[in-house]
């Protein structure tokens, strides 16, 4: 086939999208085949782009944007600007900015296909959802989005193929944030005594596993909206992440800090709460941990910590590992389980990557 030209369009060069870009100079340079250049990139008060869509070199992208970048364009102007591109646009969403997301359907609509991890738009307002969808088929584009839930694990597209295929599922349960699966295993291990809950929270941010925020983790909304997701591409019309009950593990005291720095600075006057969670799991002989299910049959969706046999897969989890359990009427009564690293920038942008190369090859 002859090399396809399409233009990409990066916004968001954070602990994700700097990765993102890294693999991106990779595709170039081992897979001549797939041609495409990059025409605009953005962070949050700066943008890097041509009137003559002239490409952008990928390798030296953000030290460019930073030097030169002009001001940020209003999200309209950047659709525009991307639709009068010369070829085919992918954008690339590597913010967790909402007002992008809810800009979606104004660039699936003008034909700008859109690749991300931001789970922003996928999680908010059922009308949002169905409207994303319904621009991609009336622009003729495509939106794919397999980092929103377990970063690079193949969660998303397992889910299309059971639905495409004409499978049913029939529940869905795991551990499906990397923060909360290494808080857990690290405060309550299944050996040893563990770690301070506050101290782990900090690692926890250190090492790039929580959102820009680390309160967007702690208030189970993370947890909520992947199984929201999962539970929409079931089948289930989820109205928002307020439909089901969610746990927070944000203490009431701490909900108005304002800043996450006031937060992870106040959080140690607090660690005694989720000790006595721990003790008393212990003296059950279990350990606690924080999950969300979705039962298809009863429709009950549920996040929060629960307690499970050492013996339970979700108790063995290891570092930030993530585990999804999909149970449907074809894998009967063993359930096929994804397990995996399920946050951190490399593992993240990986899901970005994959799901670019899918859309490049069907534009
Ligand atoms: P950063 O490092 O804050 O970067 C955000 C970038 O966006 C910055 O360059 C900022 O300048 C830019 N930006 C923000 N608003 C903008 C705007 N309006 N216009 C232009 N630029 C703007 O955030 P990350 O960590 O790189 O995350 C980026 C996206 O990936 C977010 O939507 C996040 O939710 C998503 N994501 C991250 C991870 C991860 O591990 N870091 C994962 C999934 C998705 O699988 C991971 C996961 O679920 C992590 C979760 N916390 C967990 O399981 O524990």
């Amino acid at each position: 086939a002859p090399p396809k030209n399409v233009n990409i369009a990066v916004i968001g060069t954070g602990g994700v999208g700097s990765v993102f870009l890294s693999q991106l100079a990779w595709i170039a340079k081992h897979t001549p085949s797939t041609h495409f250049s990059l025409c605009y990139i953005a962070m949050i008060d700066k943008a890097l782009y041509h009137k003559d869509y002239s490409e952008i070199d990928i390798d030296t992208a953000v030290a460019t944007m930073e030097a030169t970048g002009s001001a940020l364009p209003a999200i309209p102007a950047i659709i525009d600007y991307l639709a009068g591109a010369p070829h085919k646009v992918i954008m690339v969403d590597n913010t967790s900015s909402g007002a992008i997301a809810e800009s979606y359907p104004a660039f699936l609509r003008r034909g700008i296909s859109i690749v991300t991890p931001n789970k922003k738009a996928f999680s908010g307002s059922y009308q949002l959802w169905q409207d994303i969808f319904a621009a991609a088929q009336s622009g003729g584009s495509l939106v794919y989005h397999e980092s929103s839930v377990g970063a690079g694990m193949p969660i998303i597209s397992t889910m299309k193929d059971f639905v495409q295929t004409g499978d049913e599922v029939t529940k869905i349960e795991g551990v499906f944030s990397g923060t909360m699966s290494y808080l857990f295993n690290s405060f309550a291990p299944l050996r040893g005594t563990g770690s301070k809950w506050s101290d782990n929270v900090k690692k926890a941010k250190e090492l790039g596993f929580t959102e820009p925020d680390p309160r967007d983790d702690l208030n189970g909304l993370d947890v909520a909206r992947k199984v929201m997701i999962l539970g929409r591409l079931a089948g289930l019309p989820i109205e928002s992440p307020n439909s089901f009950p969610v746990q927070s593990l944000i203490p009431k005291e701490l909900e108005s800090a304002k800043s996450g720095d006031e937060f992870l600075q106040r959080l140690p006057e607090f660690d005694e709460r989720m000790e006595e969670h721990k003790v008393a799991a212990q003296n059950a002989g279990k350990v606690v941990r924080f999950i969300g299910s979705i039962d298809m049959v009863s429709k009950h969706v549920k996040v929060g910590m629960e307690w499970f046999y050492p013996s339970d897969p979700i108790a063995t989890l290891k570092g930030s590992d993530n585990i999804i359990s999909f149970h449907t009427k074809r894998y009967g009564s063993m359930p096929l389980i994804v397990r995996g690293q399920g946050a951190g920038g490399d593992v993240t942008a990986m899901g970005v990557s994959g799901d670019l190369l899918k859309v490049l090859v069907q534009l």
